[in-house]
């Protein structure tokens, strides 16, 4: 008999989102972890926390504990407590928001200053709204040279339409804990946004929902 998935012990890795506020931190989170986009902008207070169950390639079990901040509160006194202890740091922007990108600066100095003279987090760069190409105001090059002078990799997502959502954050994961994503789970992924997209435009549902795939489970907690 081959190991069960309860055999392999659950890893947990925090992952925390920051950027300015209206850049999709948390339109990004919902649609990874809810599988749902709502447009109604509210702004994020003190702190969301989002948790989701994925399995990685050779049975790896990961549990992902997103921390959604609030963009208000670069400067503010929890900022630093949050961060603390991240494993992955997401860094989002808006590409047809300029300023959005020129603040990621100040975004990576806090964590810079967090981590002192130890190591730093996994940092991710987010360009979000990709949908949204017709509008673009920060050039890719942009984005991947800000990227490569700051150690971190780099994505381009929609979190209207998922693109590239769910591939973003199982790259994160399977690179925070070595594994490599096979090239059938890329195309999963891929695949996976494709029915998304037409599913999301459709749907009239505003609930959160538990996620239809079996090694996958959401929740969401509100911390003020
Ligand atoms: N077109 C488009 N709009 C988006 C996308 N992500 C977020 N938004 C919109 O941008 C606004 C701010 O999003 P929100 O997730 O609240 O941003 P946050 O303040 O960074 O958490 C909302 O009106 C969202 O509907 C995206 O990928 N494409
Ligand atoms: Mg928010």
């Amino acid at each position: 008999m081959s190991d069960s998935e309860e055999d392999t012990p659950e890893r947990q890795l925090k992952l925390v989102v920051l950027g300015d506020g209206a850049s999709g931190k948390t339109s990004l989170c919902t649609r990874y972890t809810q599988e749902q986009f709502s447009k109604p902008y509210g702004q994020t207070v003190g702190l969301d926390f989002y948790l989701k169950r994925i399995c990685l390639q050779g049975n790896i079990n990961v549990a992902l504990q997103v921390w959604d901040i609030g963009g208000q509160t670069l400067g503010g006194s929890m900022l630093e407590n949050y961060i603390f202890g991240a494993h992955a740091v997401l860094l989002v922007y808006d590409i047809t928001n300029f300023s959005s990108f020129e603040n990621l600066e100040d975004w990576f100095k806090v964590v810079s200053k967090v981590c002192g003279s130890g190591p730093m987090p996994y940092m991710a760069l987010i360009g979000n709204k990709r949908d949204l190409e017709h509008m673009r105001t920060v050039k890719e090059d942009k984005q991947q040279k800000f990227a490569q002078e700051h150690g971190m990799t780099s994505y381009f997502v929609s979190a209207k339409t998922g693109e590239s959502v769910s591939f973003c954050f199982q790259k994160i994961a399977s690179d925070i804990l070595q594994v490599r994503m096979s090239k059938p789970e890329v195309e999963q992924h891929q695949r996976v946004l494709k029915a998304e997209v037409i599913n999301s435009n459709n749907s009239n549902s505003a609930t959160p929902t538990q996620l239809h795939r079996p090694q996958q489970q959401s929740s969401l907690c509100n911390i003020m």
